[in-house]
């Protein structure tokens, strides 16, 4: 198999696409038989606060992000339901998977979509006004039903956000992987080696993790710098998670 063979994509069906009953749709529209993809992993979330600041961390700062958290984590479709807030997170795998999915979700706001791709997943959401304290309009949001990964880098870090490599049938996996040796324990955005009251174990030794995960937690532990924070690594392992949804 060649590199592009071998290409992975992170989609995410958001909360706007569940609530239109899309699913099936963009399921369809994704499947094997019109892209050449397959899926190597799918599961229903419900974001976590952790979770949706990492996912959208390269936002941060910027106007729409507390708007962004919101929309991805069911809030705004959702805001009587907690049952109904969630995404379907799906890993598919194949020949230019990134360049095709992205081609039939189309441009990122829809109406852009609408105009430059007509029939494409995108070109059925919706932009929203966002309004600051005092009522003033200070930019749109973009309500545009699908999240697909933009290049090989990204699939990778959001491949490895949002699922365990146990959430992967071993031979689709395709990120080198480690089993721990040690018990790593969470709370309030920290880790550690030893029990704290309130904090949970998250990995225990045997378990099987991502390589990049457990060389981030061994530098976080000892102090120095790391690829990739404390939430990034533990973000995976509170999804659906009740205490930590709320
Ligand atoms: P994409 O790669 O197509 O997912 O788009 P971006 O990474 O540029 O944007 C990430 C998310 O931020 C998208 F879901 C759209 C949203 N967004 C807004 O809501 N408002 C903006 O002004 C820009 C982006």
């Amino acid at each position: 198999m060649t590199t592009e063979n071998l290409e992975q994509s992170l989609v995410l069906i958001k909360p706007d696409a569940l609530k239109n009953s899309l699913t099936g749709y963009i399921l369809s529209q994704f499947s094997e038989f019109h892209t050449g993809l397959r899926f190597a992993a799918l599961k229903v979330v419900s974001v976590n606060r952790v979770l949706a600041e990492e996912h959208y961390a390269e936002h941060k700062g910027k106007f729409f992000f507390p708007s962004l958290l919101e929309y991805i984590r069911g809030y705004l479709h959702y805001p009587e339901d907690p049952r109904k807030r969630r995404v379907i997170a799906i890993v598919y795998q194949g020949p230019k998977a990134i360049r095709s999915i992205r081609d039939i979700c189309g441009p990122t706001n829809p109406h852009d979509a609408r105009v430059q791709r007509p029939g494409c997943i995108r070109a059925l959401g919706t932009v929203v006004p966002i309004k600051d304290e005092k009522g003033d309009f200070i930019g749109d949001r973009v309500d545009n039903l699908i999240h697909a990964s933009a290049n090989p880098e990204d699939a990778q870090r959001e491949i490895k956000l949002w699922f365990k490599p146990t959430d992967i049938p071993a031979p689709m996996r395709q990120y080198p992987t480690e089993i721990n040796e040690e018990f790593y324990y969470y709370k309030e955005n920290g880790v550690f080696t030893e029990h704290r009251p309130g904090s949970f174990c998250f990995i225990s030794p045997g378990d099987l993790v991502w390589k990049s995960d457990l060389d981030a937690l061994r530098q976080i532990v000892s102090g120095s710098s790391a690829q990739l924070t404390a939430n990034a690594v533990v973000a995976k392992y509170l999804i659906n998670k009740e205490s930590e949804n709320r």
